[in-house]
């Protein structure tokens, strides 16, 4: 081999090195992680981009920045948007407090999430929630009118039947889940507080089962005024799909956007064909939505 054939390489090489520290370089650059005091607790975020449209990323139950949402933060456009996603109080890299379900949590974290942006100096912002995620984020966008621009839920429910709460008996014990099911989560939690902490949830969650019609935010969707978008999985096996089309009747102005294949976690396993409808819907002029 001649040297100048080495010393070719050896360029070649210099320059691949340098033009990946350059890309990893502008993914760091634009993406920020810290911690925030709101409300009496240190909550941990990651922020992706500059944009003008603030969003915020609500995780679902149990669930994290890191466990729920890294391809929305990797590739939602960094030039329109500006993406926070937080692990809510007791959950991921919010820790300590030891989380706990009584039966305000989602108020609680609503009140968590919205103060978090207000600290972050958003003066407004769009919503998008996962699962639990969604129904936090129907009520802060119901108590927030002036300061939500947009939201954006799947995989929500607005109450508890007796139907969901024989899927959660179903979910209970995680030992009866697939290891692969279970690794992200034990790999936050280890796997003694997981299971402890999501016996806790499903508790935490069956309790709205005994109010009347199993409300947990029914009363507040009329008051909702943004544009809402409900996005649904037609294969979603937990959450069945009375639920998006309850959304869908109560939330004036609302839409359903059904993804054929998608299941629970449709936005990992879909995030394509998810983040352009985000992207597409955060986009729409308000007036053209209806
Ligand atoms: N709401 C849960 C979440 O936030 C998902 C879930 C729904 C779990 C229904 C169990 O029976 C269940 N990820």
């Amino acid at each position: 081999m001649s040297p100048l054939l080495c010393g070719g390489r050896l360029l070649k090489l210099r320059r691949t090195t340098a033009a990946m520290a350059a890309q990893m370089q502008s993914y760091c650059s634009s993406l920020t992680c810290g911690r925030q005091k709101v409300n009496g607790v240190q909550l941990y975020y990651e922020k992706a981009g500059t944009g003008k449209h603030a969003v915020l990323l609500i995780p679902g139950a149990l669930g994290s920045t890191k466990t729920d949402f890294q391809p929305q933060l990797k590739s939602l456009n960094r030039d329109l948007f500006t993406v926070v996603g937080w692990d809510p109080r007791g959950y991921g890299q919010s820790r300590p407090p030891d989380r706990d379900f009584p039966l305000d949590f989602f108020e609680r974290d609503a009140r968590d999430g919205v103060d978090l942006m207000k600290t972050l100096g958003f003066a407004t912002f769009s919503l998008l929630g996962w699962s639990d995620g969604g129904i936090t984020a129907l009520i802060a966008a119901a108590k927030n009118p002036h300061l939500i621009n947009k939201t954006l839920v799947w995989g929500s429910n607005a109450f508890v039947s007796q139907k969901d709460l024989d899927i959660y008996a179903s979910v209970r014990d995680v030992s009866k889940w697939s290891a692969r099911m279970r690794a992200p989560m034990e790999e936050v939690y280890g796997a003694h507080v997981f299971a402890k902490t999501w016996q806790a949830w499903v508790d935490g969650v069956a309790q709205f089962a005994r109010r009347p019609k199993g409300n947990i935010c029914i009363d507040l969707l009329p008051l909702i005024r943004c544009p809402t978008l409900i996005v649904h999985g037609e294969k979603d096996p937990m959450v069945p799909s009375c639920h998006p089309h309850f959304l869908l009747k109560h939330i004036q102005g609302s839409r359903l956007h059904l993804m054929p294949e998608g299941k629970h976690n449709l936005h990992l396993r879909f995030p394509e064909e998810f983040n352009k409808v985000v992207e597409d819907f955060l986009q729409e002029r308000q007036q053209d939505f209806i």
